[in-house]
C-alpha cells in the first residue's frame, strides 16, 4: 500500500459547467482549492448549451433566473426581455465565464463516464471518456435536472427519411422549417415553446399530443417596470427575499383557501394570476391549490375555460384540455400563442389516446385508427420527448462508492439522499440540486447558488477541523427519504403520471423527485444540520471518524408547519388561564378549525348522567341505510375542557368513514366536578345508549366505546366497568393517545415535555383539577393500574410520536396483550397528541384516522369496506 499515490490529481472534480458548475469553480478558486471541470458540451451553458430549440426561453424571470453572487452582473448586464432566449441566456454565462476567467478550469468535450471511491486513499478516482482518470478529494455533481433525454421509445426512427430533430439536442446551426411538413411528439415546455414558432415556418404542421398540458401566457417582452423597480430598489433585499422564499422568487403567499372565497372572488384571484403570467402565480393563488383536490378543480377548470376561449374548433380545445391530473402536478407550461396556433389552417392535432403511434416510417408517422391505420408523412419530425429527470445524468455515470456499492442500484427503487445533497456509502460526493431537494420546483438560480454555497462551506468546514471526509449516515438518509416522501402524501404531485414523479421513463421508480418543502424551509432545515453539528453526518479523516448520527425532521411536515404558525402566534399556555377561560380559548379555537365530512344526520339531545343529571349528547348517523352498529365516543380536553361537540370533525369522520353511529356524549367536568365525576358519567351514559340503542336507529347487543385523551381514559374505564358490572356489552374500545396512569415521569414526558401543544405542565394542570394525588391511582382514574386487565373487550390502541402521554399508552398495549386481549396498537409516526384529531386541517393523519375507522368496522363485525 505504500506506493498507493495519496496527494490527488486536483481537490475536486467537478462534472458540467452550467449555472451551478461555473458558480462552483469560482467558489472553489476563491477558495484556493484546484478544481476541475469535466463538460461534455463545447462550451459552457449547461442544458442553455444544448436546448437550443426555437422558441427556447426560461420561464423564470429573468432578473430572477440570475447570479446573486456576483452584484456587478446587476449593473453589467441588462435583460432585453422578462423571458430571455436561449441564445440571450447563453451568452450571459459566457459573459461570467469570461469575466471571471472560468473557462481556463473546464475540459470541454469531455463526458464524465465513472467515479470510484478509493477507501485507501479518501480519493475518487474519476473516469473520463478520454480515457484519462482524474484523482480528487471531493466529486461534485453539477449535471443539472433535465440534461439526460429520455428515449422517445418509438419503432422505425432510423428508418425515416427526413431530418429528425431533438428539442434537448438541438442542431448548432439554424434550422429553418419555411415550407416544410412538419411533424411535433410531444406537448411539454419544449414543445409548446416551439410549436408556434414552428409553425410560423412550416407549410403544414401536426402536433401528436398524448397528454395535454396545462400552459399560462408568459406575456413575454421587455422587463416590466414594476419587477425592475421592485428589484432596484433593494437588490440587496430582493436577493434574500428570494432565498427565504418558498420558490425562489419573493411573493407573497396566500392564506386563504379556494374553497373559503366566493366564485366571483375565486375568479377574480384566477384572472389577477393569469395576467402575471408567471409559473408560480396560478399554484399559488390559494393556500390549498396543490394539496385539496377540489380547490386545485376550480383552478384547473378556470385555465380550461381559457384554452376553451382561445381555440376556435371546439373539438380540438377539448383535445387541449388537461383533465387526467391536477393542475400544477405536471409541471405547468409558460407559452406565446400556444394555443391560438391551433386556430391556424395548417396546424393539425392527433390525440394519441385515441390514435397512438404505431411507428416511424421512412415517410412519417403510422398512427393506429378505426379503419386500421393513418398515415402522416412529412419532411421533418420533431422529438421533444423529455429527459430522464432529476436522477438521469446521475446514474448514467457509473458510481461506485465505499466496498464497491453501486449508486445505481442502490437507487433502483428510487433516489436516496440525505438533504438532495449526499448520499450513505458515497463519501465526499456531493450533488448540486439533486432529487429531494426543491430544485425543479424553485427558481433554479436560488437553489444552486444555495447548494453550491452549502457544499463549498462543508468542504472549507472541513479542512478548518483537519477533516477530509464526510458522509451522511444512514439513518439520516432514512430519515430525510421519509421526510421528503411524507411531505409528496400531503400533496397532490403523486397523482399526475410526470417527470416529477419519474413516471415518463418505463421502468423507472415512481417517487417524487423533487423535495416539495419550498426553498426557505428547505434552507431552513440545511441550516439547522450545520448548525447542530452536521447532524447525521459522520465526518473524519486519517486520525479516525466522528459520528453525530440522527434525522434532522420527525415531525410530519404539515404538523412542524401548524406548530411554527402556532409559535409566530405566541399562543398563551392553557395552564396559565383558568378553566373557564381554557374552555373559551378552546372553543374560540376549535370555531376556526376546518369542519369534518358531511354525515347522513346530526342530532343533539341529552341523557341522563351518573346523578340524575342532564349530559348533552351529539349523535352523528351514517348516510347509509341503518341500523348502525353503535360508538359511544368521549372527547378530550384533560377532563377539564371541551363538550359533546368539541370533537366535531372527528366524530364526523368517524362516522362517515366507519359506517357507525357516533354518539359523542358530555360528562361532568373538573375542577367544578372532580374524580370520579366523569368516568360515572361516562359508564351511565354509555348504558343509558346500549338500552337506547333501537330508539337511536342503532343496533343492539353491543357497542364499541371510543375517545381521545382523557376521553380515551373514559373510555378505557368503561370498559373495564362493564366488564366488572355486568354489562353494557362491550364490542370494542378505540383509545387514541389515552390517559392511563397518574405517572407523569415516564420517558415521553421528558422528551416531550414542551413544544408540541400538550405539555407536561398542561397535563399536570389538568391532574390537578381533576384527582387528588391518592386519588390517581385508583385504576378509574389510572385504568393501567386495574389489578386485572383481562376479558376486556378487543381495543385499538393510537399513540403520537411525539406526545407526553406516548408511553403510558404504549404501557396500556402492552398490558393489555399480556392479559390477552386482542390489541392492535398503532404508533402514529411525526404525530402529536392533538394532530390526529385534526379532520380537514392536517393531511398526515388521514392514514390513522383510515385504520381508526376500519377498527371500528372490525368491532361491529361489519370488517373493512370492499
Ligand atoms: O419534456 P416533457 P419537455 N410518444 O417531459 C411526450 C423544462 N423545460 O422537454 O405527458 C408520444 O415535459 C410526453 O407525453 P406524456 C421544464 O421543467 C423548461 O417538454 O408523457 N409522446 C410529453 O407531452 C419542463 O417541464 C423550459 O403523456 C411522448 C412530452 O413528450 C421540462 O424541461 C423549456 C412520448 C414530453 O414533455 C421537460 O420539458 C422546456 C412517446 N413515446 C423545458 N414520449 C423553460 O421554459 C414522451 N412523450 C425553462
Amino acid at each position: 500500500m505504500n506506493d498507493v499515490k495519496r496527494t490527488p490529481d486536483v481537490d475536486v472534480v467537478v462534472v458540467g459547467a452550467g449555472f451551478a458548475g461555473l458558480y462552483l469553480l469560482h467558489r472553489f478558486r476563491e477558495m484556493g482549492l484546484a478544481a476541475l471541470a469535466f463538460e461534455r458540451g463545447g462550451d459552457v451553458g449547461g442544458t442553455w448549451y444544448w436546448n437550443r430549440y426555437p422558441g427556447a426561453r426560461c420561464d423564470v424571470q429573468s432578473i430572477d433566473y440570475s447570479y446573486s453572487w456576483d452584484t456587478e452582473l446587476d449593473d453589467q448586464w441588462e435583460w432585453s426581455e422578462r423571458y430571455a432566449t436561449q441564445p440571450e441566456i447563453l451568452r450571459y454565462l459566457g459573459f461570467v465565464a469570461d469575466k471571471h476567467d472560468l473557462r481556463r478550469d473546464v475540459r470541454f468535450s469531455t463526458g464524465v463516464d465513472g467515479a470510484v471511491w478509493n477507501d485507501d486513499t479518501s480519493l475518487w478516482e474519476v473516469r473520463t471518456d478520454d480515457g484519462a482518470t482524474t484523482t480528487c478529494r471531493y466529486y461534485v455533481m453539477a449535471t443539472g435536472c433535465l440534461s439526460v433525454m429520455k428515449d422517445p421509445d418509438l419503432a422505425g426512427v432510423a428508418d425515416f427519411a427526413g431530418d429528425v430533430y431533438y428539442t434537448g439536442r438541438w442542431p448548432h446551426d439554424d434550422v429553418d422549417f419555411t415550407g416544410k411538413r412538419v411533424g411535433v411528439i410531444g406537448t411539454g415546455s419544449s414543445a409548446i415553446q416551439s410549436i408556434p414558432i414552428i409553425a410560423s415556418q412550416a407549410a403544414d404542421l401536426t402536433v401528436f399530443q398524448r397528454t395535454p398540458n396545462f400552459s399560462l401566457p408568459a406575456y413575454n417582452g421587455p422587463v416590466r417596470p414594476d419587477d425592475a423597480a421592485q428589484i432596484n430598489a433593494d437588490r440587496t433585499g430582493y436577493r434574500e427575499a428570494a432565498r427565504w422564499s418558498s420558490g425562489g422568487v419573493p411573493r407573497e403567499i396566500p392564506v386563504d383557501s379556494a374553497l373559503a372565497v366566493s366564485e366571483d372572488v375565486r375568479r377574480a384571484r384566477y384572472e389577477g394570476a393569469w395576467q402575471e403570467g408567471t409559473i408560480f402565480s396560478m399554484m399559488g393563488s390559494f393556500n390549498d391549490i396543490m394539496v385539496n383536490a377540489e380547490a386545485n378543480a376550480t383552478a384547473a377548470e378556470f385555465v380550461r375555460d381559457k384554452i376553451r376561449a382561445a381555440v376556435d374548433d371546439p373539438a380540438t380545445a377539448e383535445l387541449l384540455c388537461p383533465t387526467t391530473y391536477p393542475l400544477g402536478t405536471k409541471r405547468l407550461c409558460l407559452d406565446t400563442n400556444y394555443y391560438t396556433t391551433f386556430n391556424e389552417p395548417h396546424v393539425h392535432l392527433v390525440d394519441l389516446h385515441a390514435n397512438p403511434i404505431s411507428s416511424i416510417t421512412p415517410t412519417g408517422i403510422d398512427v393506429v385508427s378505426d379503419d386500421g391505420a393513418t398515415s402522416y408523412e412529412f419532411d421533418a419530425i420533431v422529438m421533444a420527448t423529455g429527459f430522464d429527470a432529476m436522477t438521469g445524468a446521475i446514474v448514467a455515470v457509473d458510481i461506485e462508492g465505499r466496498d464497491g456499492a453501486e449508486l445505481r442500484e442502490r437507487w433502483v427503487d428510487g433516489p436516496r439522499t440525505y438533504l438532495g445533497l449526499m448520499s450513505a456509502g458515497f463519501p465526499n460526493m456531493f450533488m448540486v440540486t439533486g432529487p429531494q431537494s426543491p430544485s425543479v420546483l424553485s427558481n433554479m438560480a436560488v437553489s444552486i447558488e444555495q447548494h453550491v454555497d452549502w457544499i463549498c462551506d462543508t468542504i472549507e468546514h472541513l479542512r478548518a477541523s483537519g477533516h477530509t471526509v464526510i458522509e451522511p449516515t444512514s439513518t439520516a438518509e432514512d430519515g430525510w427519504v421519509q421526510h421528503a416522501n411524507d411531505f409528496a402524501d400531503i400533496t397532490l404531485f403523486p397523482e399526475a403520471n410526470s417527470w416529477y414523479m419519474g413516471a415518463n421513463v418505463p421502468g423507472k421508480a415512481r417517487v417524487v423527485l423533487p423535495y416539495l418543502g419550498g426553498v426557505d424551509r428547505y434552507r431552513r432545515i440545511c441550516d439547522e444540520v450545520v448548525e447542530r453539528d452536521f447532524l447525521g453526518f459522520e465526518i473524519g479523516g486519517a486520525n479516525g471518524a466522528e459520528v453525530n448520527d440522527g434525522v434532522i425532521c420527525r415531525v410530519q411536515p404539515d404538523v412542524s408547519i401548524m406548530l411554527e404558525m402556532m409559535e409566530e402566534m405566541a399562543l398563551p399556555p392553557l395552564d396559565s388561564m383558568s378553566p373557564v377561560d381554557a374552555r373559551a380559548f378552546s372553543e374560540a379555537m376549535s370555531a376556526a378549525s376546518p369542519p369534518g365530512p358531511e354525515v347522513g344526520e346530526v342530532l343533539d339531545g341529552t341523557l341522563p348522567g351518573a346523578d340524575g343529571n342532564d349530559l348533552a349528547y351529539r349523535l352523528y348517523r351514517p348516510a347509509t341505510p341503518g341500523p348502525h352498529p353503535i360508538v359511544v365516543y368521549f372527547h378530550g380536553g384533560g377532563w377539564v375542557i371541551g363538550n359533546a361537540t368539541s370533537d366535531d370533525p372527528l366524530c364526523r369522520d368517524l362516522c362517515d368513514q366507519s359506517g357507525s353511529i357516533i354518539i359523542s356524549v358530555d360528562y361532568r367536568h373538573a375542577p367544578e366536578a372532580r374524580f370520579p365525576a366523569a368516568p360515572d358519567d361516562g359508564f351511565a351514559a354509555t348504558t343509558w345508549v346500549a338500552q337506547h340503542a333501537e330508539e337511536l336507529g342503532g343496533l343492539s347487543g353491543g357497542l364499541a366505546v371510543a375517545g381521545w385523551s382523557a376521553g380515551a381514559n373514559i373510555a378505557a374505564v368503561v370498559a373495564q366497568r362493564a366488564r366488572d358490572e355486568g354489562g353494557p356489552t362491550i364490542t370494542g374500545q378505540l383509545l387514541l393517545n389515552p390517559v392511563t396512569d397518574g405517572d407523569l415521569t415516564r420517558a415521553s414526558y421528558v422528551e416531550n415535555a414542551d413544544g408540541y401543544i400538550l405539555t407536561r405542565a398542561l397535563m399536570a394542570w389538568f391532574w390537578d383539577h381533576y384527582a387528588d394525588p391518592d386519588q390517581r391511582s385508583d385504576p378509574q382514574a389510572s385504568p393501567l393500574r386495574a389489578s386485572n386487565l383481562a376479558d376486556l373487550p378487543p381495543a385499538m390502541i393510537v399513540t403520537s410520536e411525539f406526545d407526553p402521554l406516548r408511553d403510558e399508552g404504549e404501557a396500556y398495549a402492552q398490558a393489555l396483550a399480556a392479559a390477552g386481549v386482542d390489541v392492535h396498537h398503532l404508533r402514529a409516526r411525526g404525530q402529536i397528541h392533538t394532530s390526529i384529531p385534526a379532520v380537514g386541517a392536517l393531511l398526515s393523519g388521514a392514514g390513522t384516522r383510515s385504520e381508526m375507522a376500519q377498527a371500528l368496522r372490525g368491532f361491529s363485525g361489519a370488517g373493512v369496506p370492499a
